[in-house]
């Protein structure tokens, strides 16, 4: 992996951020966002990363996880709804650069019985890194979503999981129908 200059990066942001002059006005409307943004700026110099996961229900959130942790840490099942709030766990990744990423798990979005959805949002929102998971064409409420991270500036991984239960030919259909939809500015691989 590339090796990342962290303590570089979190001067250069640091000093950006002290010699912003904002209004009460200002502050007072970004509440939100200047909390969010300190926030992030602690993590980096602590050499913190958070990696949160988002998507419609029963998209696989928790198995990609797993996955990552190498471990069954978070709760699967064949029915929708098996993640109920936010969850967090720590991921042992060995990175010389980081001392810690947090992996954040989240029910799904559109589950029928999901409590405080924008709550969820925020704290999914609050990571440095999205993994936004789809597991086949993605519809309208999944654009929107994905449009909102990116309006707040976010960097999101799409991630098509549960690829196994398409055939190859469909699944190139479906592929290029996903890249017409996403926004253009979108970087799109494979
Ligand atoms: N065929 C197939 N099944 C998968 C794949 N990934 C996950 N699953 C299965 O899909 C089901 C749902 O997986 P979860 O990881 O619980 O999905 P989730 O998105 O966390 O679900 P909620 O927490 O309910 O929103 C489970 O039965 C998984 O074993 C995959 O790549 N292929
Ligand atoms: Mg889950």
């Amino acid at each position: 992996m590339k090796q990342i200059n962290i303590d570089k990066s979190y001067l250069i942001l640091k000093k950006w951020w002290e010699n912003i002059d904002l209004t009460n006005y200002e502050k007072c409307n970004l509440n939100k966002e200047i909390i969010s943004l300190n926030q992030q700026l602690f993590r980096l110099n602590q050499k913190q990363l958070r990696i949160g996961i988002y998507g419609k229900a029963g998209v696989g959130k928790s198995s990609i996880l797993n996955l990552l942790l190498e471990k069954h840490e978070f709760k699967t099942d064949i029915t929708n709804g098996t993640t109920k709030d936010i969850e967090r766990k720590e991921w042992n990744f060995k990175h010389q650069s980081l001392k810690t990423i947090e992996l954040i798990d989240a029910p799904g979005f559109d589950f029928y019985d999901i409590k405080d959805p924008e709550n969820i949002f925020s704290q999914i929102n609050s990571s440095e890194l999205i993994l936004f998971t789809i597991a086949g064409d993605i519809n309208r409420n999944e654009l929107t979503q994905i449009n909102s991270f990116i309006r707040n500036g976010k960097k999101i991984i799409l991630v098509f999981n549960k690829i196994d239960t398409w055939k190859g030919h469909d699944l190139k259909i479906i592929l290029k129908n996903i890249r017409l939809k996403l926004p253009q500015y979108i970087k799109k691989y494979r």
